[in-house]
């Protein structure tokens, strides 16, 4: 049974969908404004991004077009430069949970010439990945101005070929993958778990050090340590088994994961004024900053995870006061939406919020983060709350960010709700996580994606727990 709240997010889908389909069909975004669309890598990133989306929405018949397109349409065979970790999360990822979730094995073979064809950016002499691949020519380079990769991107990858290589009895995608995890656990430069943004892609060290954060360049890392521990069925020994021999690998996850958690308490936790929220900031060269990206907010619900899975209680008390900050980044604007940055008060002044935006942080890109955590903090707590929030939070993107032909938009300004200036762009991630995880919050059945079953990559693309609970 769908209640009235998930039928809403089912008409948002539908709203967000028409646009698509009218004005981008085929193409990797939606101008809802102009009415056209914008390429990234030329590859349909919206319509693979929502595949599973709409599989869990239960929409067959948009389902069954969007398949034809893959089968008919859809060809990597491409002389483009593709971001490596986008391309992983994005279409590697969408591709893999549909397979599972619809068993068809048109999917399968997708991932595994999207895979095959992401595999040369391993070819570095770290084995650190290049950020880009030419998946038409099989080549990988850095990108032009540095040698750097980014250390979210290349520790982010690992669920989807992971589960590549459990699909396909071929071990070459989790060694490659796991080679990136062994080496980041050795390296000197992090501040007691928590790591730097960049990583040389030729010495294969962190670079740009002193520089901490939660947020963009490092988010992910977090995120994938707990992860890939749970995918692996809660070893540190981590098993594959490929073609009947076994495989172990001695990965520190859990042992990384726990450590950073407690970095985070230690260097970036504190309260802000008035309301005493508790936040995640950065640091930078020992210098604290207040400031903390919408992108943090996948936090509270990582660490909900983690305390469900076993995990000190502890994470589950930090979680309830970060996702309760997560929400008044939302509620203390105008429009109800929260900027890209917020700027917290230490101290407390009269007639500020807690909540700060500068003019260059006030847009809003449709993110998903403060909804995917309210999805967990709900399916663990089953504190109705949570779900009252995301409502909110729904209603204030039809108010501000749907466009009437089609489509929703990326806004500048969240702090004018008479004119939030439309950016004239929907981002793959709204269909594939935002009104996915509001969709989920929504629902009282925890067998919509048992996650006792299922991990969820970091683009919301439910993958297998290799050992389910
Ligand atoms: C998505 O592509 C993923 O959630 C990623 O982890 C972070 N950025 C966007 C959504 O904000």
């Amino acid at each position: 049974p769908i209640n009235e709240r998930q039928m809403a997010v089912i008409e948002a889908f539908r709203h967000a969908w028409k646009g698509y389909k009218d004005f981008a069909w085929g193409h990797d975004e939606l101008k809802p404004l102009s009415k056209s669309y914008s390429e990234w890598f030329g590859l349909g990133l919206t319509l693979i991004d929502a595949l599973d989306t709409m599989w869990i929405l239960g929409l067959r018949e948009e389902f069954e077009e969007a398949r034809k397109w893959v089968a008919n349409d859809l060809a990597f065979d491409k002389n483009v430069d593709v971001n490596l970790f986008e391309s992983t999360i994005r279409i590697l990822g969408g591709l893999l949970s549909t397979y599972h979730l619809s068993g068809d094995s048109l999917f399968l073979e997708k991932a595994k010439d999207i895979g095959n064809r992401l595999m040369p950016a391993f070819k570095t002499p770290s084995k650190i990945p290049y950020s880009d691949v030419n998946i038409g020519r099989g080549t990988a380079h850095p990108p032009r101005w540095t040698s750097d990769s980014t250390v979210a991107e290349v520790t982010s990858i690992q669920l989807e070929f992971r589960e590549l290589s459990r699909l396909t009895g071929d071990e070459k995608y989790q060694k490659a993958v796991d080679e990136v995890m062994k080496h980041v656990h050795t390296l000197s430069g992090k501040n007691d778990g928590l790591v730097p943004m960049f990583i040389n892609t030729n010495s294969g060290q962190f670079t740009h050090l002193g520089v901490y954060t939660l947020g963009a360049r490092a988010d992910s890392y977090y995120e994938y340590l707990l992860k890939q521990w749970i995918q692996g069925g809660k070893t540190e020994n981590d098993q594959l088994k490929v073609a009947q021999k076994q495989v172990y690998d001695d990965l520190r996850l859990l042992e990384d994961y726990m450590k950073a958690i407690e970095g985070v308490k230690k260097h970036l936790l504190q309260r802000s004024q008035p309301k005493k929220l508790t936040f995640v900031g950065e640091l930078a060269h020992g210098h604290f900053s207040a400031k903390m990206d919408h992108l943090v907010c996948f936090l509270p619900g990582t660490l909900a995870l983690g305390a469900h899975n076993g995990l000190t209680a502890d994470h589950m008390k930090l979680a309830e006061a970060l996702i309760e900050t997560c929400y008044q980044m939302y509620a203390q604007v105008e429009t109800g939406l929260s900027p890209e940055i917020v700027h917290f008060n230490l101290h407390a002044q009269k007639g500020h919020k807690d909540v700060e935006i500068k003019p260059a942080d006030r847009h809003n890109l449709l993110r998903p983060e403060t909804v995917e955590s309210l999805f967990y903090m709900y399916r663990f707590t089953g504190d109705k709350k949570y779900q009252d929030w995301g409502w909110e939070i729904l209603q204030n993107f039809n108010k501000y960010t749907r466009v009437p032909t089609g489509g929703y938009t990326s806004i500048n300004n969240v702090q004018n709700p008479s004119n939030p200036e439309p950016r004239d762009k929907m981002e793959s991630f709204f269909l594939g996580e935002t009104l996915k995880y509001m969709f989920l919050l929504f629902s009282d059945d925890i067998d919509l994606i048992n996650l006792d079953k299922y991990v969820f990559n970091t683009e919301a693309h439910p993958l297998p727990i290799w050992v389910p609970a």
